[in-house]
Order: structure tokens, then sequence, then C-alpha cells
């Protein structure tokens, strides 16, 4: 039941797995010896059955092997981006006690260390229940939660994604997300191992080059401000398109327009689908039939998802607004050492509360309306504004300050910092941004700044932030 040997049981061995970016090949038996090697090189530096691996290191095919090794060797993965601060890596180390923490540095040793051993490695039986990974999710109050991921967890999503995404050993996708969050790391990678397809793996997205991989590929997966990059590109046509049969497109909310204007440019419409890094994928816009703009489309076929009304759990009829609930076998085992956060977060027949408000119209499609957890979403990367607030209020000669997404043509939404100063102040954006530069990750800091001398209040004293939002609309538009 090794999520390893799911994904690879049928893996053809001279059949290709990835592109590097020098464009030669690794093939499917490569990716088996590879991850043998590296798995031996595990259990040589002690790491057991159960053990945690965190994971901070660059995009690299060995980052990745490093993942399937680490599940080969039924260990728990545990990634963390690239741009998280030495503060913030700490808070995870402390909190998951990893038996590894691999940097750059170390991935070079182990892969070394690897070279010498050998290229086969009996896969550790593991059971459907235990973890595969733990990915770490910014909660809206305190610190981050270890979402407790496992094997039957990814399994299942795997095989149900190939499935309703039609992915054939015929197929070719380009990756071009990180592979420290869900999306590139189990939902591309799983679902191109399961299809025994291949991909073309770059370091980072670039707009111009992954178009230029369009007429050697079949597929695309990424969040939206892929899509909008790609629109800006003037050889994006329908030609350029041609061989491509499927766009997906998820993480954060897809504009109707951009879906739009994609179909007239390239005469494709992107699927957009709708996950979480709690539950993998639970919706998808169907494969055939109509993918439409501004929804997610439809329950996975073993998801059941619920709109809930948020403060009573009551079950609402069909079109109203309320809380999307689901449950299945992609739905996580709880976050890692934190008990009552889990319970809290799920109703007693075992769905689990999203924190995403929805609705599901006459047709059966998710509508994502809006977020019930104060939540940003900058180019796919979440960002929890309590986080922020908390750095800047530490900084000298601020009052307090309110942090809010606003409209952003690149990223969707940008962090936006809104900060009450007392009389005389003379703190700048710049003094703001400086002190901000090793307490968080360069993606959470505020694009702009703006100083105020008092925040909106309502008559509960609470801050008005969708006044903020209203007032700062198009600051960065
Ligand atoms: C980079 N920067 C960002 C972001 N990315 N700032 C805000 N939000 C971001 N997402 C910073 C850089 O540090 C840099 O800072 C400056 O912005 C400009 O960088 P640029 O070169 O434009 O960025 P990029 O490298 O092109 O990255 C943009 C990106 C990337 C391609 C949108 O962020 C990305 O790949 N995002 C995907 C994230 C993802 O995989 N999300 C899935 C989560 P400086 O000022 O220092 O230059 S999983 C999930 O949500 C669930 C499960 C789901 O449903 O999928
Ligand atoms: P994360 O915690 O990084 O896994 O982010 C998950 C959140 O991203 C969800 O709870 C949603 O709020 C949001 N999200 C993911 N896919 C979509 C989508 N297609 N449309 C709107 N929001 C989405």
């Amino acid at each position: 039941m090794n999520l390893f040997d799911i994904l690879t049981a049928n893996a053809v061995p001279h059949a290709p797995f990835l592109e590097r970016p020098d464009r030669s090949v690794d093939t499917y038996a490569d990716l088996m010896a590879r991850t043998a090697r590296l798995a031996h090189a595990l259990v040589a530096r002690g790491v057991k059955v159960g053990d945690r691996i965190a994971v901070q290191v660059e995009k690299s095919p060995e980052n990745l092997y490093l993942y399937l090794a680490a599940v080969r060797a039924g260990a728990v993965f545990l990634p963390l981006n690239t741009a998280y601060t030495q503060a913030e890596v700490d808070y995870f180390v402390a909190d998951a006690e990893p038996a590894l923490l691999v940097r750059d540095d170390t991935l070079g040793e182990l892969v070394e260390e690897a070279r010498g051993l050998s290229p086969e490695f009996a896969t550790a039986a593991r059971e459907p229940d235990d973890l595969a990974a733990i990915c770490y999710t910014s909660g809206t109050t305190g610190r981050s939660k270890g979402a407790m991921l496992t094997h039957a967890n990814l399994a299942s999503n795997a095989a149900t994604l190939t499935k309703l995404w039609r992915f054939t050993a015929d197929d070719v996708l380009i990756h071009a997300l990180p592979i420290y969050h869900v999306h590139g790391l189990f939902v591309a990678t799983n679902v191109v191992l399961s299809a025994g397809a291949s991909m073309i793996f770059r370091p980072k997205f670039d707009a111009a080059e992954v178009l230029g991989l369009f007429d050697r590929a079949t597929a695309l997966m990424g969040v939206p401000t892929f899509y909008t990059r790609l629109l800006a590109q003037a050889g994006l046509t329908k030609e350029a398109a041609a061989n491509m049969r499927l766009f997906i497109s998820g993480s954060a909310p897809l504009l109707a327009e951009t879906h739009r204007e994609w179909e007239e440019r390239t005469a494709t419409a992107i699927l957009e689908r709708y996950g979480m890094t709690e539950t993998g994928m639970n919706t998808s816009n169907p494969y055939d039939g109509d993918r439409v703009a501004g929804t997610v489309g439809f329950p996975l076929p073993d998801v059941a998802l619920r709109i809930a009304d948020p403060d009573t759990g009551a079950i609402l009829p069909t079109g109203e607004i309320g809380m999307i609930e689901v449950r299945g076998p992609n739905v996580f085992a709880g976050y890692w050492r934190m008990p009552e956060k889990t319970a809290a977060e799920f109703r007693p027949d075992g769905f689990f509360i999203t924190g995403d408000l929805g609705k599901i119209d006459e047709r059966g499609y998710v509508h994502i309306i809006g977020r019930g957890k104060d939540l940003i979403i900058s180019g796919g990367l979440n960002v929890y504004p309590r986080e922020v607030e908390a750095e800047i209020d530490a900084i000298d000669g601020v009052v307090e300050s309110a942090v809010v997404g606003l409209p952003h043509p690149d990223l969707g939404e940008a962090v936006t910092a809104v900060i009450a100063v007392g009389p005389g102040s003379s703190l700048t954006e710049a003094k703001v941004l400086d002190a901000l530069t090793d307490r968080l990750a360069r993606y959470k800091q505020p694009k702009r700044v703006v100083f105020v001398e008092d925040l909106p209040r309502n008559a509960m004293g609470k801050v008005q932030k969708a006044a903020l939002r209203e007032r700062y609309a198009k600051l960065h538009l």
C-alpha cells in the first residue's frame, strides 16, 4: 500500500519520465534507480520508517526524487517554501521534529552518497492511513499547522484525477510550478506517474519559455498568474496551442475574463478545479462538457461536497451561499500534534470545514464566492494577514496595522499594509519593508504600504477591512 508502489505499479522502464532543463531525459528506469539509491542514502543517514524529512531546496529533478525516495523509505516528506526565512524554518523544524533537514548543500551530499549505493530498494510497507507527507498551511490565528496527508489520501486523489483528466502514457506535462506545495508536488507529479506519462521539468515559470514548449507538450497545470502572463505573450495563438489538449488552473480564483480571453485566443477552455493543502483536489470542471468560467466545476466522483450554514452547520439548499464542506478519501488525517484544532475543523459526521464560502448552482457546478477565512492568495501563494500584521506591529512607531489583499493584475491579489502611525512619525514604506526583510518570506511582504492616522472601525471596535479594500481598490491597478 506504499504510495510509491501504487504510483509506479505500471511504470514502463524505457519510457520517458522527466526532461531536464538541459533536455536530457530520465526514463522510468532512471526514476526507479535514482529513488532507490536516495532511499538507501536516507536510511544510511539513520532515517527510519515514520520519521519526518524536512526539505527546503531549490526545485530540481533531485528534489523530486528525494520526495519519492522519502516515501519509498516509509518516511514522511515535509516540503518547505524556498522563500521561507530562517525564522520561519526554525518554527517548522521545532514543530515537526524531523530526523533530517535537507537544504541545497545536504541534497548535494545525499546525491553524492547515493551514487555508490544499490539501484534496487525494497519499498517500505505502509498502511493506507500511514503518513506520506506533512504540508504546513498558515493558520488564521496562531502559527502554521501541519496537514497530515496519508498514503491513501495521495493515492486516491492521483487515481481520480488521472482518470477524470484523461492522462495517459502519451501525455507530456509542462511542469513549471514549485514543488514545495500540493499543486506542483502531488497533483502534477502524481498524476504524471499514475498515467506513466512524462513531464518537461522547468525550474520556474517563465511565460515565453513555457509558450515555446507548447508544440511538444500536451498539458499544463498552473495558477491563474500563469494564464494572465501567457495571455500577455503575442505568440499565444490557436496555432501555438494546437498540440495542447488540456490547460488546468487552480490554487486561486481564475477571473472569468481570463477564461474567456483564453478561449478566444486559443480555442481551448481552461479547466478550473478547486483544492486545498488539507484535501488535495475537491472539484473539477468536466473534461467533456461545459467548463464554466467563474466556477470550479463538480465535486470529484469520490468526494462528497455540501454547502452548510457556517454557524449552525445546517445543510443549505441549492443556490444558497454558505460554507463549503467536503468528505472523501482525499481529506487529510488532521493537523500534526493539534487534536483540538483538528476537531474544530470537522463536523461530527466527518465533513471537513474548508473555510471557503460558496454555492452549488442548479446544474451542480460549485462556485466559490469568497473566503470565510481571512486569507490573501497572491500568485497562488497563501498569506495570512495576522502573521504580517504581527510583524508590522512590532516595528517602532507603528500604532497598529491592517493587512488586506487588493486586486492586482499579475498576482490576482497583492498583500497591502495600511498602517496607523502616531503624530509626527517619520516611518516610511522603505523603512517598513526593510524591517520585514528577515522576518517574513518575500511573497508575504506588502507590495505597497500606506499610512493613515486611524484605521476605520465598526461599532464593535473591529477594524473594517472591507472599507479598506474599497478605499484602496485601485492602488495596484
Ligand atoms: C514571487 N514573488 C511574489 C510571488 N512570487 N510575490 C507575491 N506573490 C507571489 N506569488 C516575489 C518575488 O520574490 C520577487 O520579489 C517579486 O515577487 C517578483 O518575482 P517574479 O519573478 O515576478 O515572480 P515569479 O518567480 O515569476 O513567481 C510568480 C509565480 C510564482 C510564477 C506566480 O509565485 C508561482 O509559481 N506561484 C505558484 C504557487 C503555487 O504553486 N501555489 C499552489 C499552492 P523581489 O521584489 O525580491 O524581486 S497549493 C494550493 O493552493 C492548493 C492545493 C491548490 O488548489 O492548488
Ligand atoms: P492552500 O491552503 O495553499 O492549499 O490554499 C487553498 C485555498 O486556495 C482554498 O481554500 C481556496 O481558498 C483557494 N483555491 C484553490 N483553488 C481555487 C480556485 N480554483 N478558485 C478559488 N479559490 C481557490
